[in-house]
């Protein structure tokens, strides 16, 4: 036994260690929530939500209320047993106050239950106090209703019974420090998004969304006992199902689990998401292969047993399995080890041979007892090889020519003399006549000019074989010669920026969409580390006495008109309906000279809402794509 002033001191010594630990949090908090953006800003919302998940998969929550106030702050309820209140042993204050003020408090779950946290960050409701200025939780428990405060990673009033209650659960509210985040201002669709998701991936709990803001006042409700059969339907609604039911299995056994849906479409791309403890694991791993290598297995087996893939046929390659599918695997166990270079990769190799097992004996049941659905998907994967087997003799023809006339670039491309790729920068242009501005007004050292016909193919609506026959397509993959699909190497990349530059307008949109679908689907990696741009080329143009100004934007047209309002003289304005309206040396001037333009990096961070983005717009269901565009304000500020 202590004696008592030896246990404050050491009291003391730990609350001190407490406080550097949440200091740090407030010194870099970059590296506990990836960023003070708006990612990060809504990374709180999903770190709170994330402990009432926990709770739910212990199994003592069913419903999760998340309100955005008027004032940006977020109130997370759920009706769980609510967070322990009794005294901490050796720290000797609240649990619940333990768990918002130490670093890396909670620690794992007892009752069998699987920690959503250990992914990215996953550090919980200290950080969340940690950057935000004020933080009330409220606790139901024992009969009782508790409440504590904190702020900044302090607590800033001891936990007091404020009331009694028959009822038990937890409420969180936290109002996000203005000091550490760029701005405050929450995203209904970003959090709608991520909530829809942790609903389909935790079938039974009820997720409520519920924005109070003026003029945003909504409620949604989130809740799917489907679980990832209806994650599936959702991210078929505008694709073309190619069979009615969704192939759909669950297995788990003593601490672990896998659940897994899949739906072929007339598509050709496919979607597959894959996750671990509710993580998104976009770089995949040992689920994700286990799960590849069965269905290959098994959907040749059938076809053989079948007859409808003769002695003699080629086996059918994963990618031809694939085609067309939507696939979600979501596995969960005790100790997940996430690897790779965001840590989204699950690293457990005995996961592997889990799912191989289940998805081989599902998908083959599946299939004998669904003849006629089993027909539809194994004449898909033919298909798929047959267009397989014609893009491979297409490309080895371009192969072929290009070893005889050395690697030849397409005529029509103005090269850069820089060799270099990250001093190098490619633009794409709409139009030839623009085509020609640009090549004259460029800088021939490190710019390359390369002009597309008017519209290019759409690829959400061809196979390989066609979009290999389309010149401009040909042209951009030689030009950029990192060559696209499974054959992409991003060392061979000959530009760091790829700049797509079309006339500010619906067809100029339409292009540049037509050429990021192109990217998205055969050269991702392009996107997702940030080569692609567009330009932004002037709307107006004014003249006032001697000096001419260029404006980007509507508003920043006004604007400039209101300071020009008191100059002398009248102003003489022209609004650009295309490139081409511009000489070589304005399109220099606005959109090229790398002092002058604004240049837009395009970024997508998210498959799901990549695959929604295109499938919608690139799709031949008219509905849901006008739905999508009268949404989304025009294609003209379409901002991926
Ligand atoms: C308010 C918004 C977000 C939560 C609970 C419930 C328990 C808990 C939370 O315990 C500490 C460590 C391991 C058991 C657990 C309650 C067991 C018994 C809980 C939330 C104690 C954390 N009774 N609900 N934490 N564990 N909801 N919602 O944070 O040993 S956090």
């Amino acid at each position: 036994m202590m004696a008592k002033d030896e246990k404050l001191q050491q009291y003391g010594a730990e609350q001190i260690q407490v406080l550097e630990g949440l200091e740090a949090v407030r010194k870099r908090p970059g590296m506990y929530i990836g960023s003070t953006g708006s990612r990060g800003l809504h990374h709180l919302v999903y770190e709170i939500v994330d402990n009432s998940i926990d709770e739910a998969l212990a199994g003592f929550c069913n419903n999760i209320n998340v309100t955005i106030h008027k004032d940006n702050s977020i109130t997370v309820e759920d009706d769980g047993r609510g967070m322990p209140v009794d005294n901490h042993p050796k720290l000797g204050i609240p649990a619940v106050e333990v768990i918002h003020t130490v670093l890396h408090a909670g620690g794992k779950f007892g009752g069998g239950g699987y920690k959503v946290s250990g992914g990215l960050h996953g550090v919980g409701a200290s950080v969340v106090n940690a950057l935000s200025t004020k933080m009330e939780v409220e606790i139901k428990r024992n009969g009782k209703v508790y409440k504590q405060t904190y702020a900044k990673g302090k607590t800033t009033s001891p936990l007091t019974d404020i009331g009694n209650s028959r009822k038990t659960g937890s409420k969180s509210t936290f109002w996000p420090d203005p000091e550490i985040f760029d701005e405050i201002e929450y995203d209904y669709e970003t959090l709608e998004r991520r909530l829809r998701e942790m609903a389909f991936l935790n079938k039974g709990i009820r997720i409520i969304l519920k924005d109070e803001r003026e003029g945003k006042q909504q409620e949604e409700v989130f809740h799917y006992e489907g679980g990832l059969k209806e994650f599936v339907k959702h991210l078929n609604t505008n694709k073309e199902p190619l069979h009615p039911d969704v192939v759909y299995f669950e297995v788990a056994d003593k601490d672990r689990e896998v659940e897994v849906a899949m739906q072929y479409t007339d598509r050709y791309s496919e979607m597959m998401l894959s996750y671990a403890n509710n993580i998104n694991t976009t770089e995949g791993g040992f689920h994700m292969v286990g799960f590849k290598t069965a269905l290959t297995r098994t959907i040749n087996d059938y076809a053989k047993r079948s007859k409808i893939l003769k002695e003699n046929d080629d086996a059918l390659s994963g990618d031809d399995v694939r085609e067309g599918l939507t696939a979600i695997i979501s596995v969960k166990l005790t100790e997940p080890q996430f690897e790779g270079q965001t840590k989204t990769k699950l690293g457990n190799s005995e996961m592997r041979g889990f799912v191989e097992t289940a998805t081989a004996e599902n998908v083959m049941a599946f299939l004998e007892e669904n003849p006629t659905q089993a027909k539809i998907i194994i004449d898909k994967c033919l298909r798929a090889a047959r267009a397989r087997e014609a893009a491979r003799k297409a490309r080895e023809l371009t192969r072929r020519k290009s070893v005889l006339d050395g690697i030849s670039m397409p005529g029509k491309l103005a090269d850069c003399s820089e060799k270099d790729p990250s001093l190098s920068e490619i633009f794409l242009v709409e139009g030839d006549s623009a085509g020609g501005s640009a090549k004259q007004g460029r800088d021939r050292l490190r710019q390359a000019v390369l002009p597309l016909k008017g519209k290019i193919l759409n690829v959400e609506k061809a196979r390989l074989d066609r979009i290999l026959n389309s010149d401009e397509i040909k042209n951009m993959i030689t030009a950029f010669g990192c060559n696209i699909g499974p054959d992409f190497d991003e060392s061979k990349l000959r530009y760091h920026k790829i700049i797509i530059m079309t006339d500010a307008d619906v067809d100029g949109a339409h292009i540049r969409t037509l050429l990021l679908t192109f990217f998205y689907r055969y050269m991702t990696p392009l996107i997702e580390k940030g080569y692609i741009y567009a330009a932004q080329p002037p709307l107006f143009q004014v003249k006032k006495g001697k000096e001419v100004y260029y404006t980007y934007s509507e508003r920043e047209q006004e604007k400039l008109m209101k300071e020009l309002a008191d100059k002398p003289g009248k102003a003489d304005i022209q609004r650009y309906k295309g490139l081409g309206e511009m000489d070589f040396h304005q399109l220099w001037e606005t959109t090229m000279d790398y002092n002058n333009r604004t240049l837009i990096q395009i970024t997508i961070d998210d498959a799901t809402a990549a695959d929604e983005i295109f499938t919608t717009l690139m799709g031949d269901k008219v509905q849901p794509r006008r739905h999508f565009i009268e949404q989304n304000a025009a294609l003209a500020t379409l901002d991926i």
